[in-house]
């Protein structure tokens, strides 16, 4: 399936695996408003058999960030709802039906990093650079980065990326945590689906946690996030997939962890 500037296909024994990729190229996949509800939509319905998720950009950039050319039209209420829409897109893509691993190259500046950031995982590849040009554009984050990208970097981090037009490349970026994963330039969409597939092998429900209440968890006051963690503790290991992991482990049948 095609939407403009967005292509979504299945991959996998089971079609478990969902590719989504950035279209655009001409544009530095920069991100209109079109593509931001196209997004919203593909996990709003997502088929049931996807169980995980890669999101990736053709061309030499995965994203320019929003669509300047739009920008210069809105006034301050419309400014607003627009921030307010790429909110709940990229609330669908955080908190949607599954894992998403965002397979980064080249440009993830702007609303791009925003976009990346709502995703689980990152890997990148060595060409990938990180900048928030917003500031030297005499803007601000609308996309849910002032929430999220502190959430991996640190508040200080963000605010010079924001106030210095500092750019970060693949390295430093791993390093500072803009991504789990590095590496060699041209395989992080390999990498990535390779994760996917094997992420789509866990028990669903932990799956769901890991997505849904982990990050929720994180922002509870301690003793509330304990109380938290028990609960799903218990709504997990009562999963009929969860007494079978165990047992296939306990009868020899699942495999050990070893170094990676
Ligand atoms: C765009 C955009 C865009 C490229 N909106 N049209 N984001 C930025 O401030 C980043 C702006 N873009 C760049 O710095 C560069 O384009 C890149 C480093 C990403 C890539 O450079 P390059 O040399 O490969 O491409 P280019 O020649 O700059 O761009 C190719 C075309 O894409 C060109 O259009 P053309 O008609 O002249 O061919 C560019 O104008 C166009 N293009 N990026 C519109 N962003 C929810 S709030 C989020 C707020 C933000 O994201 S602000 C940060 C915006």
């Amino acid at each position: 399936m095609s939407k403009k500037h967005i292509h979504f296909e299945l991959f996998g024994e089971q079609q478990e695996v969902a590719i989504i990729r950035l279209t655009r190229g001409a544009k530095r996949n920069a991100l209109n408003d079109g593509l931001i509800l196209a997004l919203r939509d593909l996990f709003e319905k997502m088929p049931a058999s996807v169980r995980a998720a890669v999101i990736d950009g053709e061309g030499e950039h995965f994203c320019a960030g929003l669509d300047l050319s739009e920008l210069q039209e809105r006034d301050a209420s419309q400014g607003m709802f627009h921030s307010r829409m790429w909110h709940a897109a990229l609330e669908h893509v955080q908190y949607g039906p599954v894992p998403v691993i965002a397979a980064l190259h080249g440009a993830v500046v702007g609303g791009g990093l925003e976009l990346a950031s709502a995703c689980h995982i990152r890997v990148a590849d060595d060409t990938t650079f990180y900048a928030l040009p917003e500031g030297s554009r005499g803007i601000f984050v609308g996309g849910g980065g002032a929430v999220r990208i502190p959430r991996l970097i640190g508040t200080a981090r963000m605010t010079d990326m924001m106030l210095t037009g500092r750019v970060y490349d693949a390295q430093d970026g791993e390093r500072i945590g803009l991504a789990q994963y590095l590496v060699p330039a041209g395989t992080a969409f390999d990498k990535a689906c390779e994760l996917a597939v094997r992420i789509a092998d866990n028990a669903p429900m932990t799956n769901y946690a890991l997505t849904h209440v982990l990050p929720r968890i994180a922002d509870q006051p301690a003793d509330q996030g304990f109380m938290t963690e028990a609960m799903m503790a218990a709504i997990a290991q009562s999963a009929p997939a969860a007494k079978e992991r165990v047992r296939a482990f306990l009868e020899g049948r699942a495999g050990k962890v070893r170094k990676g």
